[in-house]
């Protein structure tokens, strides 16, 4: 890539650890109706849209034909209002390390940025990290109708930065977020073990590696 022009971030996994409190409250509205999920099955769940997440788990437990569409919702959101009560003290000190300093080297070179989170709570969380004015844009999650692993969302966050995907990079932690990433033909850097995020053109382990040097050089 001869220039870097934009940075499209994920948020849950990327900007921020809400992806712990996810699974905490999945984990708690699982055991209600009699399903256990772990840390592993968790994998599957990072990046998908709350309802999606829901019938993943209920699926997974055998129980996917057992509740109405009216249940479900229920389900849903007492599932948002426990993961809203986990996340009410989140504060800037929960950005993930090295974010802050990529941001401003972004910035000083130049290059745009926009969120593309699945979840209807990124202003709220961009807002408690006191981070929001940072990025350029960020993509409603709740105008987005196919849930990452479809590009909709990254192809959406291209449109309002007003750039082609050749001059863009993605960063996702979640293996349904690369390939959301690779499909809007955007060079995708997965954040996290590398064996998960087997697709993404290069993988970091940890938000601390982010330099643009090393997004540039991703020819
Ligand atoms: P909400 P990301 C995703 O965020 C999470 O990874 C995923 O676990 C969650 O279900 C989804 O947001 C929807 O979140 O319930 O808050 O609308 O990784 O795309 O930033
Ligand atoms: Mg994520």
């Amino acid at each position: 890539m001869e220039k870097l022009d934009g940075v499209i971030f994920d948020l849950d996994g990327v900007i921020t650890d809400t992806a712990e409190y996810h699974y905490r409250a999945w984990k708690e509205l699982a055991k209600q109706v009699g399903i256990t999920i772990n840390r592993e099955f968790n994998e599957n769940l990072k990046g998908v849209s709350r309802m999606d997440s829901l019938e993943r788990i209920l699926a997974y437990g055998g129980r996917l034909g057992d509740f109405n569409d009216e249940e479900k919702s229920e389900m849903a959101n007492w599932k948002n209002e426990l993961y809203k009560e986990m996340i009410t003290d989140i504060k800037p000190t929960d950005i993930l390390p090295g974010v802050v300093s990529f941001l401003d080297e972004l910035k000083m070179a130049g290059v745009r940025t926009a969120v593309a989170s699945a979840s209807k709570n990124a202003e709220t969380i961009l807002e408690a990290l006191k981070i929001r004015d940072r990025f350029d844009f960020v993509v409603d999650a709740a105008e987005i109708k196919n849930s990452k692993p479809d590009p909709e969302i990254f192809l959406k966050a291209l449109e309002l930065l007003e750039l082609s995907a050749d001059v863009c990079v993605g960063l996702e932690d979640a293996a349904a977020g690369i390939d959301s990433i690779k499909g809007a033909g955007i060079r995708a850097v997965g954040i996290g073990d590398a064996k998960i995020l087997s697709h993404a053109d290069i993988v970091l382990e940890g938000t601390e590696q982010l330099r643009l040097k090393t997004l540039e050089a991703l020819a």
